[in-house]
């Protein structure tokens, strides 16, 4: 018998949706296995009204009987699935468990951040000397990372926009002086299409975009001519006041339904699919209990098909945490255990590319985490 809440993508929505569920719905008196794809199953009775009669509307289906009605249910209409789940985050959450079921997690791969500004939160003004950026980047590719983000505007709480030139002037001889030197891609985290563009020219091969194409539209464009990858990252307002009284009604549902339309947006604008990735903004724009939220339900934004970026490092949830334990606040560069340990949740849910200052130790406790979810 399958123990569902064991497994390491689809136990969180078994434990949720599915808690009386014990059987392997492909295998055994049920049926013989078959693509996972085409088969939805549903727990009848731990879902809503209003979920029944979307589900009821997916037809064909198939119930299987259950005391006092149908137990469960599944799909056969691969099509008509993919349209349903396309706007309802719960449904696709479902169907991106069942699609992981069975299968490996890639291992988590590593982002080092090279933050070529003077105010950073954690690390502002370590590495404004380009040379001295450019070999931290060096240092974290010898520690294991596989992809660099360099950055030249700090986006932490209350600051403001940083001016084209000056941000130009930061990132370009660090990006051009890596790409010659490693053979890592390497990520341009900026806002600005100009920046984008002359950093993609310089050796760059993504954009890390914290407003998803809010603040300048055009960069979506200039990141589909290039052919470039391209991160659509979730904030609520803008830096400069993001942190003031961030409220939603449901974080998680909110922050899906933005990056699915910020993602659209993109595939418009020419980005391929197989290039985007999306990132829920840990600490943009979200109190300490959004953060968990959103680190707890990460899988939930797997269902959109892409690859999730998760960034929690040295981020003030951490310290946020120590505080409501009554502890003192840590320094950022004191918040390793608390990275790592956000790194641990967001590995066994499915995070795909972790964004951290401390590659080494990121990249153990990813491996870890994987190893020990098994
Ligand atoms: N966080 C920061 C900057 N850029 N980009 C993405 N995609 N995700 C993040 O979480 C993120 C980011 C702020 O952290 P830093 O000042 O330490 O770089």
């Amino acid at each position: 018998m399958t123990d569902w809440s064991r497994d390491p993508v689809f136990g969180d929505v078994a434990l949720r949706l599915a808690p009386r569920c014990d059987k392997n719905p492909w295998e055994g008196d049920l049926g013989p296995p078959v693509d996972p794809l085409v088969r939805v199953w549903a727990v009848w009775g731990r879902l809503t009204e209003q979920e029944r009669r979307e589900l009821s509307e997916a037809r064909p289906w198939s119930a299987v009987p259950g005391r006092g009605g149908p137990d469960m249910v599944w799909f056969e209409d691969r099509e008509r699935l993919a349209e349903l789940a396309c706007d309802r985050p719960h449904i696709s959450a479902l169907m991106a468990a069942i699609r992981n079921v069975g299968k490996e997690p890639a291992q988590a791969r590593t982002m080092g951040v090279v933050n070529v500004t003077p105010d950073s939160f954690s690390d502002g003004g370590a590495f404004l000397d380009p040379a001295r950026a450019a070999e931290h980047g060096l240092a974290l590719v010898a520690e294991g990372a596989d992809l660099l983000d360099v950055g030249g505007e700090s986006t932490r709480p209350g600051s403001s926009a940083v001016a084209e030139a000056d941000e130009l002037e930061r990132v370009l001889p660090v990006i051009q002086r890596l790409a010659r030197e490693t053979r890592v891609p390497i990520s341009i985290d900026t806002t600005k299409s100009s920046v984008a563009e002359a950093a993609l020219a310089s050796g760059a091969s993504i954009v890390n975009d914290v407003s998803a194409g809010r603040f300048d539209p055009r960069i979506l464009g200039v990141t589909a001519r290039a052919g470039a990858g391209y991160v659509a990252m979730h904030m609520q307002g803008a830096p400069r006041d993001m942190q003031e009284e961030p409220r939603y009604e449901n974080v998680v549902m909110e922050v899906h339904e933005f990056l699915r339309a910020r993602c659209r947006a993109a595939l418009d604008a020419g980005i391929a699919r197989s290039r985007l990735w999306v990132d829920p903004g840990l600490g943009f724009g979200k109190t300490l209990d959004h953060n968990r939220r959103l680190l707890l339900d990460l899988h939930e934004l797997r269902s959109l098909g892409l690859p999730v970026l998760v960034g929690p490092s040295r981020k003030s949830f951490i310290a946020a945490i120590e505080a409501e334990a009554g502890q003192p606040r840590s320094a950022p560069a004191d918040r390793l255990g608390g990275t790592l340990a956000a790194v641990t949740v967001a590995v066994q849910r499915g995070a795909e590319i972790l964004r951290v200052h401390d590659v080494r130790a990121a990249r153990q406790a990813a491996l870890v985490a994987r190893a020990l979810a098994r």
